[in-house]
């Protein structure tokens, strides 16, 4: 179903038919796990994972990328990338944060303690649709009663058909595993979300080895409230140990066999840390309602084809609000996102 496991392998015949450059046939190919300034971790084909660094002074390179890399030593040294399918990423004001690359899909995790925000909710949907990425909403701690208040919030983008599952990773595993595996099983999975929701509670339950720190050993620290600090590639069914992973249909066990058919059936998850900020300045204002599907469902009866949905009279998208069809916080959110794309720096 992934590409990903499929294009590591094209990429790689690719390399050693030198295909893609002269001297390609003498380099690696590999695929970023983890990324720390010049310094990348890459997984072989096969496995292993050698520290690498690139030439230049900062690495534009994120997790999920593929490369090729020569040995150096101990270490490697990146030579080149291969190109992104996609690539998700924020753009702030001063400064654009890349968070991963080759995605097949984005898993937002929300919660009602702490209750997310809406707007970086939106924020986040906005920009997966601007890199074409797929993407659905995990509520998470629906054992606490501040769960309902978060359903409430939620209800418009259920409407919207953005798809929404309840979870309590915590509280009940079991629950919640059975219904991410079939979401997960295959796919290369980015999960994005507030600090605090429980993504590396989710990376531990799905990958017991995984080591992700769950927040309580900061709070036991008193190391503050951030406890994933970069962002890093784990494997999925890797975890048969627990016992938990044996009703991913397809089976992991077929996959062994298959030899090939491992990477192709392994679906993988991206921790990574929470965000505080969420810029949108790759976006166009006038691509805005583009982006948003309650919006896009609107389009196209406004009076003004370059209508801004704001104040134009015969504006279709504002009838439809009227109607009851975009929820007041969606518009609410959509003008502050229209005038703080509209702004310029100088
Ligand atoms: N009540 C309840 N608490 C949960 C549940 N899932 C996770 N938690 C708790 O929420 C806290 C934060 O979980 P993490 O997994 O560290 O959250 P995170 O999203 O990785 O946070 P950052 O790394 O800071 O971005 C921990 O104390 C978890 O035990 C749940 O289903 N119910
Ligand atoms: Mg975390
Ligand atoms: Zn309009």
């Amino acid at each position: 179903m992934s590409g990903h496991g499929r294009a590591l392998h094209a990429a790689r015949a690719q390399a050693e038919a030198g295909g893609s450059g002269s001297s390609s046939a003498t380099l690696d190919l590999g695929r970023v796990v983890a990324a720390h300034g010049r310094h990348v971790m890459v997984e072989t084909p096969e496995g292993r994972r050698v520290m690498c660094h690139t030439r230049g002074k900062k690495s534009e390179l994120v997790v999920g990328d593929l490369v090729h890399w020569q040995a150096s030593g101990d270490e490697g040294v990146i030579e080149r990338m291969e190109p992104r399918r996609n690539l998700l990423h924020r753009q702030d004001e001063w400064r654009s944060k890349s968070f991963a690359a080759n995605l097949d899909q984005l898993l937002v995790l929300v919660a009602g303690e702490p209750m997310f925000s809406e707007s970086q909710l939106t924020r986040a949907l906005i920009a997966a649709r601007a890199a074409d990425i797929p993407a659905w909403i995990g509520l998470n701690k629906t054992d606490l009663p501040a769960a309902a208040g978060a359903r409430e919030r939620l209800a418009p983008y259920v409407a919207m058909g953005v798809p929404v599952i309840e979870l309590a990773l915590k509280a009940e595993p079991a629950a919640s595993l059975a219904r991410l595996q079939p979401l997960l099983h295959g796919r290369t999975t980015l999960v994005l979300g507030p600090s605090g929701t429980g993504k590396s509670t989710l990376v531990n339950l799905l990958v017991p080895e995984a080591e992700a720190q769950v927040g309580e050993i900061s709070q036991a620290l008193n190391t503050g409230r951030h406890t994933t600090t970069s962002t890093r590639w784990y494997w999925l069914n890797t975890g048969l140990k627990t016992g938990l992973n044996t009703a991913v249909p397809g089976g992991v066990g077929s996959d062994a066999a298959a030899g090939e058919g491992v990477d192709m059936a392994r679906g993988a998850l991206i921790d990574s840390p929470g965000f505080q900020q969420f810029g949108l300045r790759q976006v166009e204002p006038m691509q805005l309602a583009a982006l948003m599907p309650d919006y896009a469902a609107a389009l196209g009866s406004c009076r003004f084809h370059n209508c801004t949905h704001l104040h134009e009279p015969g504006c279709g998208v504002r009838a439809a609000a009227e109607r009851g069809e975009i929820s007041a916080p969606r518009q609410r959110i959509y003008a502050e996102l229209f005038e703080e794309l509209s702004r310029t720096n100088w």
